[in-house]
């Protein structure tokens, strides 16, 4: 596994010189989704494609930005399910934007997840590492990342980051929504995964959602280099990741592109989602 981390190191190294020497513009292609893609989203799935291609251990790779699972080595271990560059169009605005990586052995459900790595592009570049437990590391001016400490969720936080288009929630989640602000939640949301998630860890929890809406019942966010990587590092933090009732992690995908509605957060707040959605899904 630690040449797997170790290829990601090399690749927020790259990723993270392309944001100076690339163009950032939009291309006019679009992804398996049918996202439009920046000329950023192609260069960083490239970088990733190539330093992981290195990797003895990889077997495949799933890409946000590829229609098809890549066998790299049929002999291989792991797969590896990414998205290069989530958020990227936040990069034109100067926004942090981050790559989320799910290690995978012998499948890739939930259960065959073995290890969740994202790397944050901001003011510095961090990279945070869930195995057994959560560990971030910084990129230092030696280009080294150094590991500054452990990352645990507190029972109860105070940050709210609510997704997905307001108009199409649903009622009962507005209702949860607007309950928590009343509480004294602090809105904390940039339209970026990684960030927003980073955020909440880091300023000891609080509730991340993206929910199933009336216009995108599916939620948005994929569930293999998207949703399971965070689900996996919220609850080696201490915390919970469910779809509105059940275990993220339990889920299993019927397509490698597949999205699912996702609540990341402390304890207390998860109990507060499953009360809120028990008798509505
Ligand atoms: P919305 C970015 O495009 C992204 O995939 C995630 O990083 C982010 O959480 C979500 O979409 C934001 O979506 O609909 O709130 O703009």
């Amino acid at each position: 596994m630690i040449e797997v981390i170790e290829a990601i190191e090399k690749i927020a190294i790259r990723i993270k010189g392309a944001f100076i020497e690339e163009d950032i513009s939009y291309s006019n292609t679009i992804n398996a989704t049918g996202d439009v893609q920046l000329k950023l989203d192609i260069k960083s799935d490239l970088i990733v494609e190539e330093e992981l291609s290195k990797v003895y251990t990889l077997k495949e790779i799933i890409s946000e930005e590829k229609e098809h699972i890549l066998t790299i080595n049929p002999d291989g271990k792991y797969t590896i399910a990414y998205d290069p560059l989530d958020g990227s169009s936040l990069a034109d605005v100067n926004l942090s934007v981050g790559s989320i990586f799910g290690i995978y052995e012998d499948g890739i459900s939930g259960e065959n997840l073995k290890a969740a790595v994202y790397v944050i592009y901001g003011p510095r570049v961090e990279m945070v590492v869930a195995r057994d437990t959560v560990e971030m590391y910084k990129l230092g001016t030696n280009n080294k990342f150094k590991f500054l400490n452990r990352i645990m969720l507190n029972e109860k936080g105070k940050l709210n980051a609510p997704g997905g288009t307001q108009q199409y929630w649903r009622a009962y989640h507005k209702k949860m929504i607007d309950t928590l602000f009343s509480r004294g939640y602090r809105l904390r949301y940039s339209g970026g995964m990684v960030p927003d998630l980073h955020q909440i860890l880091l300023k000891g929890g609080g509730l991340f959602s993206y929910p199933g809406t009336i216009d995108k019942p599916k939620g948005k966010l994929r569930m293999l280099f998207e949703v399971f990587p965070f689900a996996f590092i919220y609850e080696k933090a201490g915390g919970k990741a469910i779809d509105g009732k059940k275990r993220l992690l339990d889920l299993i995908p019927t397509h490698i592109h597949d999205t699912t509605p996702c609540f990341f957060g402390s304890n207390e707040e998860i109990e507060f989602v499953k009360k809120s959605y028990k008798d509505e899904l």
